[in-house]
């Protein structure tokens, strides 16, 4: 690739507002780039993932989530067990103040589940986040082909969709 490539590339992601990190706040969480990998029409499940900061003074708690392209979101996390990881729901995701929670491949993830679309790739849906003093917050999710290149890979990558 050349360099006058390499440039017209970097500009391009920079200009991009869907391809670029994006955040949202709500009062004093804030949320950063929430994500969805994109996967075949064929794949009736999926996961989101995000990092959630509260930068306020009192502990907010993550009580779920939903979507419009799916039937229904649960929040997951993988767990050592027998040797193998499996994933399993989680109720209650307390975020304590000065406190971030990171949804991330090979952790917690919110579960999608009857997908109604493909997740395609360069796509982005809305995803209403369930806070119990916040209460509902509605983030954009980008469908991206993979993560982002600065975010640490999971080191369990052996897990299928997510
Ligand atoms: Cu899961």
């Amino acid at each position: 690739m050349s360099f006058s490539k390499v440039l017209s590339v970097l500009v391009f992601c920079c200009l991009s507002p869907l391809l670029t990190a994006h955040e949202f706040d709500a009062g004093t969480l804030h949320i950063d780039h929430p994500w969805s990998r994109a996967l075949p029409a064929v794949a009736k499940t999926g996961a989101v993932y995000l990092v959630i900061a509260n930068h306020g003074e009192h502990a907010d708690t993550l009580q779920g989530a939903d979507t419009p392209v799916a039937g229904k979101v649960e929040m997951h996390e993988h767990v050592h067990q027998d040797g193998l990881m499996k994933m399993q729901q989680v109720a209650d995701l307390p975020i304590a103040a000065g406190e971030s929670l990171a949804f991330q491949p090979g952790g917690y993830h919110l579960m999608l589940f009857n997908l109604t679309k493909p997740l395609t790739a360069g796509e982005h849906f809305p995803l209403t986040l369930h806070f119990a003093n916040a209460g509902d917050v509605e983030v954009v999710v980008n469908i991206q082909a993979d993560a982002q290149p600065q975010q640490p890979q999971a080191e369990h990558s052996g897990h299928g969709d997510h």
